[in-house]
């Protein structure tokens, strides 16, 4: 026994500093670990981009469930769930096309751009879009595609290349602006790419909100320098600048516009949809493009969520804008990215405290819930706000089991999880900023998650009802262009962007973009 133990302690003390030495440089994963986490991710990549390939393109999408292209709802034109991003224009390949970058795959990015080449010219598509969602996911694909094309210091630029992605962007960027033409002053949600923003019906054309408008000025921004034509960038931030003009004295932002008027028709606030990117683009704005005004912004209203809208457990809640008070007790899956931008503004611990909250809804169930109530509502007034929960009490008639399952249905407020980046964006950068394998953990969870119940025939199925389990017959291109994409990067610390000469800001839609005076 002595003897074995001896020899023990003995391959301990001669493996375990190499062990350790090595994992630590991963953050705790030994480096066959996270090639494997790399490969098994690539394949899920490809397994959705090709499903696409081979069944939705030309189309704007592919049904992962039937393998049948998947494209605008022509029948209804108010179904904006589908058609504010599904402009009959290869939505997937052009969301995609960086991402063959990010994976190394320097054949597949050069003949993706071929087939664009061979395939569009312009925009000239007679679709109702909406145009952030175009410009984001369109226009943010096709300019990171030319940034990488172009700059050869980034290693993946093509011989030859004559700009014409840049040309594509062009043309969708003016076509996309043509929504700013608006009396009010406030961009119409949606335009024609063909016709203008007056050929699209005006009962859609009434609810803007503050992402909507705030949220070009990245894309619209790095267009107008990489073309030296002002127009995007004037427009973009004159609209910006006047959008932030009108918060509250506690410098807060409703998030929802009468596009017709220019009213606010909400008077509340939070951090996630309607106005999440207005955060992001403040911030990242500023630092692409070295403005201090849009620092001071992002600065100013980072500052007022802190003092008004974040709890005592470090939720950034909603509230009203103008006094303050606590409005909607719910969170929803896009606030999951502020932890993410939180890592960029150097706040790790507010980063961290809000991370764990959407830490502990995807422990819970396996998916984030598109909106979920923390209130407690249903324990709350059975014991009349006297008891406060814990996990072995019950409610009145049920056993401890029935009232664990009551209060986590209850509080699913909207029920379906498509499959969106945002929590896997935050768990990417808290592990960039710490290096704390807890990260890495999180990130294989998601990826078996993936394996096990997200893959499908044809690519990837979001959850229509997370309660039970229920399948979504939709893939989202963001799934392709940001969720795999952060989980990629989260595994290859060696990638060229996290080198310094690989350095760059990802958009809201995870295209990397850079810009300095050798590009213009
Ligand atoms: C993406 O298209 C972008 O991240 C956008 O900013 C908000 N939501 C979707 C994915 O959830």
């Amino acid at each position: 026994m002595t003897v074995v133990l001896v020899y023990l302690l003995q391959f301990l003390v001669t493996f375990f500093p190499v062990t350790y030495a090595s994992s630590e440089k991963y953050g705790g994963f030994s480096e066959p670990h996270l090639k494997d986490l790399r490969n098994r991710t690539k394949s899920l990549f490809y397994h959705g981009f090709n499903s696409y390939m081979a069944h939705g393109f030309p189309y704007d999408e592919v049904d992962p469930l039937t393998c049948e292209p998947a494209s605008r709802d022509y029948e209804d034109i108010h179904n904006t769930w589908k058609n504010d991003a599904m402009g009959n224009f290869s939505l997937t390949l052009f969301d995609t096309l960086d991402a063959f970058v990010v994976l190394g795959d320097k054949q597949g990015f050069e003949r993706n751009i071929q087939l664009i080449r061979d395939t569009y010219q312009d925009f000239d598509i007679d679709a109702n879009v909406q145009v952030f969602e175009t410009t984001i996911r369109v226009l943010g694909g096709l300019l990171s595609a030319h940034l990488y094309a172009s700059d050869e210091r980034r290693g993946y630029s093509i011989e030859n290349y004559d700009g014409f992605l840049l040309r594509l962007a062009y043309d969708l960027g003016k076509r996309l602006v043509l929504a700013s033409e608006n009396k009010s002053g406030v961009p119409y949600p949606r335009t024609n790419l063909r016709y203008g923003p007056l050929k699209v019906p005006k009962s859609l054309q009434k609810e803007q909100c503050t992402a909507g408008i705030t949220s070009l000025i990245l894309e619209f921004g790095l267009l107008s320098r990489l073309t030296n034509d002002p127009i995007f960038e004037l427009i973009s931030r004159k609209t910006f600048l006047n959008m932030w003009s009108s918060k509250t004295v506690l410098g807060l932002l409703p998030m929802t516009v009468d596009a017709r008027s220019n009213i606010f028709t909400d008077q509340i606030t939070g951090v996630g949809a309607s106005i999440d990117s207005f955060y992001e683009y403040a911030l990242k704005y500023s630092i692409l493009f070295d403005d201090e005004i849009f620092n001071d912004i992002w600065q100013e209203s980072y500052k007022a969520l802190l003092m008004h809208s974040q709890n005592s457990i470090g939720i950034f809640t909603n509230i009203h804008v103008s006094n303050a008070a606590a409005a909607r007790e719910w969170i929803d899956a896009l606030g999951a990215f502020f932890p993410g931008l939180l890592v960029l503004a150097g706040d790790l611990k507010n980063a961290f405290d809000f991370y764990t909250v959407y830490f502990k809804l995807w422990n819970t169930y396996g998916a984030i819930p598109e909106r979920w109530d923390f209130s407690g509502f249903r324990w709350n007034y059975a014991y009349r706000d006297s008891k406060p929960y814990h996990p072995l009490d019950s409610l009145p008639g049920m056993s401890v089991e029935e009232t664990k399952v009551a209060l986590m249905n209850d509080a699913v407020l909207l029920e379906w999880y498509p499959l969106r980046p945002e929590f896997v964006e935050s768990t990417y950068f808290l592990y960039r900023a710490t290096k704390d394998p807890f990260f890495l953990r999180v990130g294989e969870a998601i990826l078996q998650r993936f394996e096990k119940d997200f893959r499908a025939p044809c690519g990837f199925a979001g959850i229509d009802d997370i309660r039970v389990g229920t399948r979504q017959a939709r893939m989202e291109s963001f799934v392709l262009s940001e969720t795999l994409k952060y989980l990629y990067l989260l595994f290859d610390p060696d990638n060229d962007l996290h080198t310094k000469n690989g350095a760059a800001i990802f958009s809201t839609e995870a295209h990397p973009f850079w810009f300095d005076d050798k590009l213009k």
